[in-house]
């Protein structure tokens, strides 16, 4: 029996057709009350304000679930065309906040906590982030929600419910130290586990042929151990609209059958190791950002992922009534958020064929017309690759459908390119070598219909450069999305006060409609309104300086421009450059050299992946740095240096508004996109950059004397590469020079004299990647830009104001508008309110 039979579909109207909850304060303050007393159990005695969160989080959580219904029984009516984001990552942070905002009862829901004593702010900080991601990736995934929800799209996420999310890093002596995120040990409210929607999924065993009723042969998969999905349902509100999307994450659990033979065997631990082997597929979130994972427990998520999520569109579509499969490719589509869902594409193949009986033609027709694939990274090191032999092992039925693409694949190839056997080589599917492996990105490039970059520069970088052949064979098959963040949590939630400046001026409208916020540009001349930004903007300082003295201990005066670097810790992002310049610095206060000096207050953050060597040596030095420039009475409040720990969604919320300068300095060429550059431009930080991923279209927005570029481009770095000579640079640069003098002579390694030699020998490499010599002149110059315009407020915060008022490119309702209009091809659905 499998585990779906147990249960059939219960048709009981007079169970759910109830009037509509209360959103006034009383409504609120009786179903709180009720909630901590009826449902926690708790009284006025509780010791923790844990349950004043909880018993919030389920008053709103109820007032999500009739919209939530109500929002299925829209799509199920219209039989609309539904749209699939596949992803192993989906970066949500704290829902409590997000979830008022976008019911539109946060003010009602402060007051009603008020009356009962209680601060929703204290209360809103008790929830733990949903850390179910890396960084950009698996953020973009959660704006996209939000925003697809805001457009009533009828799109739903699929992902995987990670036991242990991204883990939380501290710093011991100035390293990172890892330690699990056990997220889901006090229970999490926002999601509903929906058992009666499981999957069964296939692993290993063997192929054979076998004969159908009709005469035709095929091959099926036979002697598999299997393991059941176990959905748990997250609600996506829209906002203030009345849908409510879904987010269906996947939990893997063992088979009944697999558990109770062993049992009754009598072998007891081995039915347990058997659940344990069955668990682990969700057990943890691997923490690498843009670098390969190569392990076999990687691919076992990605297949559980893509299997389960597919088999649930598939069961729900037959489930409507439309037993034809055939124009399931005109109703659906799947996008694979980069490669790592790519084993959707055979497994589609295999559901169609092997299950529902469909033939080649037919079930590649469906796939490779309903398959979308979203590149992320140009980073080789992030591009995978599965040994042949572990997919032989663990996905026997998944490899034969694969070779079978790959060779009609190269037949349409050597068709085009007759006799062209280098060419062969280069676009198969299989990469020949001592072990051969499978090229995801190229599977997913075949499988699909659409194949996007996240940037305009990323995006041309594709089709001339990694994927130049299967441009050339199908380049109507390429686009550009550039990203966006959602202005719902990076703006309206994040930024209250300048929400409600901006408000003032040009009404509310802007929040669902970013493009109007340019409106304000009509209000910079007036000095009022920029008395205003500025005050804005110091509080917002304000509240960052609080952060940084209880995470770091340092005292950051608001006086200073506030310059931030937060993301993954990755040496094509450049934090090294960040830090040589704040050696500078340190060497100019030194020297005396302090003419028109402007105080600053430097702050990095972010994670290293835990076996990535360079970056954690980043860590330690920009953590030493700091403690020496900090306990330097000569350096006083002329420049102050601190490393943020734990950096994450919820920590990004008090850093991008009390922002003045963002730090966006990647090698050019090796940022897709990035997003955080979106939220501090939003919040009205100016960017220092290079012309790099979406810096170049935040630029071209905002205009060259509101955006402080620098650097190298792309085609100089590549032009640059094969006679670069750092040791000229610094032998010919006095400041560089002494820069690394100071390093060298162990200024900022005392106590463990030669720890920074890789990172010394790195920047000294001719072969150095990231070229941090090359950029570090054209870096100091535009930094002393920033400098001299940050002493003249006006100008800043004209600055400031401008950088606002053209974020609105960078919503992601702008770049779902795109994906929905030129890729998915879906019609929004609005749901009607519930009438009391
Ligand atoms: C990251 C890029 C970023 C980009 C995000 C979202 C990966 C593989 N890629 O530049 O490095 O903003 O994706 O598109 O994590």
């Amino acid at each position: 029996m499998t585990e779906k039979k147990k249960y059939k579909t219960i048709y009981s109207p007079g169970l759910t057709d109830l009037p509509p909850l209360p959103m006034d304060v009383p409504g609120l303050i009786q179903d709180f009350r009720h909630h901590y007393a009826h449902h926690l159990g708790r009284d006025k005695y509780s010791r923790s304000p844990r349950y004043h969160y909880q018993a919030l989080a389920y008053t709103v959580r109820e007032r999500l679930m009739e919209r939530w219904s109500a929002t299925r029984y829209a799509y199920h009516d219209s039989e609309c065309k539904s749209g699939y984001y596949l992803s192993l990552e989906f970066l949500m942070g704290r829902a409590l906040g997000n979830a008022l905002l976008n019911l539109g009862i946060t003010d009602r829901a402060s007051t009603a906590l008020l009356q009962l004593g209680i601060k929703l702010e204290d209360l809103a900080e008790q929830e733990i982030d949903a850390g179910l991601g890396n960084g950009g990736l698996g953020r973009l995934a959660a704006c996209f929600l939000d925003s697809c929800a805001t457009l009533q799209l009828p799109v739903m996420g699929y992902g995987i419910r990670y036991e242990y999310g991204m883990f939380r890093q501290r710093i011991v002596d100035g390293r990172q130290v890892e330690e699990p995120d056990h997220w889901l040990r006090d229970g999490n409210p926002w999601e509903v586990e929906r058992p009666e929607y499981s999957q069964r999924v296939h692993f290993q065993g063997r192929t054979e042929l076998f004969v159908r009723a009709d005469g035709s042969t095929g091959r099926r998969w036979v002697d598999t151990r299997d393991v059941i999905a176990v959905p748990h349902d997250i609600p996506i509100p829209g906002y203030q609209n009345g849908t409510v999307n879904t987010l269906r994450l996947w939990k893997a659990a063992p088979t009944d059958i697999f558990d109770l033979g062993e049992f009754n065997a009598g072998s007891y631990p081995e039915s347990v190791a058997a659940k344990n082997e069955a668990e682990n597929i969700t057990m943890v979130l691997y923490p690498n950002d843009a670098s390969e994972n190569g392990k076999a427990l990687r691919l076992r998520q990605q297949y559980f992922l893509a299997s389960a999520s597919l088999q649930d569109v598939i069961e729900r579509w037959l489930a409507l009534n439309r037993r034809d499969l055939a124009s399931f490719g005109e109703k659906n589509c799947f996008q694979l958020n980069d490669t790592h869902p790519s084993c959707a594409v055979p497994e589609l193949m295999r559901l169609l064929m092997d299950e529902h009986g469909l033939g080649w033609d037919e079930a590649w027709e469906i796939t490779s017309h309903s398959m979308a694939y979203t590149n992320h990274t140009l980073l080789p090191e992030a591009l995978e690759k599965w040994p042949v032999g572990l997919f032989q092992q663990l996905l026997p039925r998944l490899l034969e459908i694969i070779l079978e693409i790959n060779a009609r694949f190269l037949g349409e190839v050597a068709q085009r390119w007759p006799g062209d056997n280098e060419r062969l080589r280069r676009m198969s599917l299989v990469e020949e070598g001592p072990v051969p492996q499978i090229r995801m990105a190229y599977l997913a490039i075949v499988g699909s219909f659409s194949v996007n970059g996240v940037a305009a520069l990323h995006s041309q970088l594709l089709a001339q450069g990694l994927f130049r052949d299967f441009y050339e064979l199908w380049p109507h098959k390429f686009n550009n999305k550039t990203n966006g963040v959602t202005p719902r949590r990076w703006l309206g939630w994040c930024n209250p006060e300048l929400t409600r400046l901006i408000s003032e001026k040009i009404g509310e409208g802007f929040i669902a409609h970013l493009e109007r916020i340019q409106e304000i540009l009509n209000f910079s001349g007036d000095a009022d309104f920029r008395a205003h930004w500025h005050e804005v903007k110091q509080m917002n300082k304000a509240r960052l300086a609080e952060l940084v003295q209880e995470k770091c201990g340092v005292e950051f005066p608001i006086v200073s421009l506030f310059d931030v670097q937060v993301k993954r810790i990755h040496e094509y992002k450049r934090q090294l450059l960040n830090v040589l310049h704040v050696i500078h610095l340190y060497d100019r206060i030194k020297r005396g050299d302090t003419a028109d000096w402007t105080d600053r207050c430097v702050l990095i953050g972010g994670k290293a992946a835990p076996g990535y060597y360079m970056a954690k040596l980043i860590i330690k030095l920009i953590n030493n740095v700091a403690s020496v420039v900090n306990n330097d009475p000569e350096v006083g409040s002329r420049l102050k240096v601190a490393f943020l720990p734990n950096y994450r969604v919820t920590a990004m919320e008090v850093v991008c508004p009390g922002t003045d300068l963002s730090e966006q300095i990647s090698t050019a060429g090796k940022e897709a996109s990035g997003t955080g550059n979106m939220k501090f431009m939003m919040n009205g930080a100016i960017t220092i950059g290079t012309l790099d991923g979406a810096n170049i279209e935040i630029r071209e927005e905002v205009g060259d004397d509101n955006f402080f570029m620098f650097g190298l481009t792309a085609d100089q770095v590549d032009e640059l590469r094969p006679h670069y000579n750092p040791a000229a640079i610094i032998a010919g640069d006095p400041d560089l020079f002494r820069v690394m003098q100071l390093l060298r002579s162990g200024h900022f390694s005392m106590f463990e004299s030669g720890i920074f030699d890789p990172i010394i020998d790195a920047i000294g490499n001719p072969s150095d990647p990231w070229m941090v010599a090359a950029d570090f002149r054209s870096f100091i110059q535009a930094q002393r830009k920033v400098s001299a315009a940050y002493r003249d407020r006006e100008r800043w915060t004209r600055m400031s104001i401008v950088n606002t008022a053209r974020s609105g490119k960078f919503s992601t309702d702008r770049t779902i508008t795109e994906y929905r209009n030129e890729i998915w091809k879906l019609t929004p659905v609005p749901v009607p309110p519930k009438r009391p």
